[in-house]
């Protein structure tokens, strides 16, 4: 496990694990995933950064392709326009009721819909922001140890994609998924 104060990396296989604190927009990989909403409306925090960098043509594909929004737990695919990306998947976790509510196995699926697709489509690298975890109110510990499990187990029986890198906006969600990654993973 190699490790700096904002980045750390393990291999799982032949496929690359990786934690960088930073903003998703910036980043250039074949697929940058955004946190929605089921109606693929455009909201705040991450959601709000990436239709703002990536410009209206995002949007427009949305509403042409999924008039009737992307139920929670899943996850669609649209264009990237302006990002450095080959398409943007717009993946929906649930919002936190106390985690009851099935809110574990939605945000497992919303993360497997979207390493799924990414297969499919023939892309070999993905950054995930923290789904659920801003506007949604998931606790970010449990977050991270679902996200990451989710992964973990993905690349382990998939042998792909090749590069899977969670972007955490401030330190606050870095450590979280850092000391998950640990966990599941230690050194
Ligand atoms: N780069 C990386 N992570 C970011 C960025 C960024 N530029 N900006 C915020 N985050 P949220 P949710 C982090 O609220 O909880 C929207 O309105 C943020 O700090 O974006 O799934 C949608 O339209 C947090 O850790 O997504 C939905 O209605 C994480 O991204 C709703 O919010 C996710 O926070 C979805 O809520």
């Amino acid at each position: 496990m190699s490790q700096d104060p904002s980045t750390m990396m393990v291999s799982i296989g032949k496929c690359r694990l990786e934690l960088l604190q930073g903003d998703i927009t910036r980043q250039q990989a074949d697929v940058i995933v955004n946190a929605a909403n089921s109606a693929l409306a455009t909201g705040g925090g991450v959601d709000g950064a990436i239709h703002e960098a990536g410009g209206p043509a995002i949007l427009a594909d949305l509403q042409e392709k999924y008039p009737d929004g992307c139920p929670t737990g899943s996850a669609v695919v649209s264009v990237a326009g302006h990002l450095s990306a080959r398409y943007v998947f717009h993946a929906v976790g649930p919002i936190w009721r106390g985690g009851r509510h099935q809110e574990p196995a939605l945000l497992a699926s919303a993360y497997r819909s979207c390493l799924k697709q990414v297969m499919e489509l023939q892309c070999h690298s993905v950054v995930f922001p923290a789904i659920s975890t801003g506007i949604y109110g998931y606790p970010p510990d449990l977050a991270a140890n679902n996200a990451l499990k989710t992964t973990i187990d993905f690349l382990k029986w998939h042998k792909a994609p090749e590069l899977v890198r969670f972007v955490l906006y401030g330190s606050g969600a870095f450590g979280a998924w850092a000391r998950a990654l640990e966990d599941l993973v230690p050194r």
